[in-house]
C-alpha cells in the first residue's frame, strides 16, 4: 500500500514537472498571457499548449496540437503559423521574429536572442468575440460582446 502511494506521488511529480521543459522550448514560454477582452487585465497562462491555464491540464489547444505535430520543437513553420486563427502568427504572439537565422539561434543558444514582448496567446483566439468564439468552442472562456466588453 505504501509502495503504491509512493509510486503515485512520484508519477504525479514527474507529470507536473514535465510542463516547464516545454516552456523552455518556445520563446517567452514563461511570459504568455491571455486577455479575454480588450479591457481585461492579462492572465498568466503557463500551460501554453493547453486549454486551461493550470499546468495539470492535459487537453491541448490548437497551438499545443501544432507544437506536438512539430515534435515539440519551435520551427520556422510553427513560428509563421497562426494556430489559433486570430490573424496573428505564433511568432508575433510570442515576441519572436520568424527567420531561419533566429530559429537556428533559438535551437543552439536561445538566451543569446533578444526577444520581443509577447502580444497574445498563440493557442487562444483573441479577443474572444466574433469568429474567435467559434475557434475557442472547446475552451471555457468568458465571451466578449465586443472587442472591449464582456457579455
Ligand atoms: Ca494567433
Amino acid at each position: 500500500m505504501l509502495l503504491h502511494a509512493v509510486f503515485i506521488v512520484i508519477t504525479m511529480v514527474s507529470y507536473i514537472q514535465s510542463y516547464p521543459s516545454y516552456l523552455d522550448e518556445i520563446p517567452n514560454g514563461y511570459n504568455v498571457k491571455y486577455k479575454p477582452c480588450a479591457d481585461d487585465d492579462p492572465v498568466s497562462w503557463l500551460a501554453v499548449g493547453h486549454v486551461q491555464k493550470q499546468a495539470s491540464d492535459t487537453d491541448r489547444n490548437k497551438f499545443g496540437e501544432r507544437f506536438a505535430y512539430y515534435n515539440n520543437t519551435w520551427t520556422l513553420e510553427l513560428c509563421n503559423e497562426d494556430s489559433d486563427l486570430d490573424g496573428v502568427t505564433n511568432g508575433v504572439e510570442l515576441g519572436f521574429t520568424c527567420t531561419q537565422s533566429n530559429i537556428d539561434t533559438w535551437a543552439d543558444n536561445p538566451t543569446s536572442l533578444t526577444l520581443g514582448t509577447p502580444t497574445g496567446h498563440p493557442g487562444i483566439c483573441e479577443p474572444n468575440t466574433g469568429t474567435c468564439v467559434e475557434q475557442n468552442a472547446n475552451l471555457t472562456l468568458p465571451v466578449c460582446s465586443t472587442a472591449a466588453g464582456k457579455k
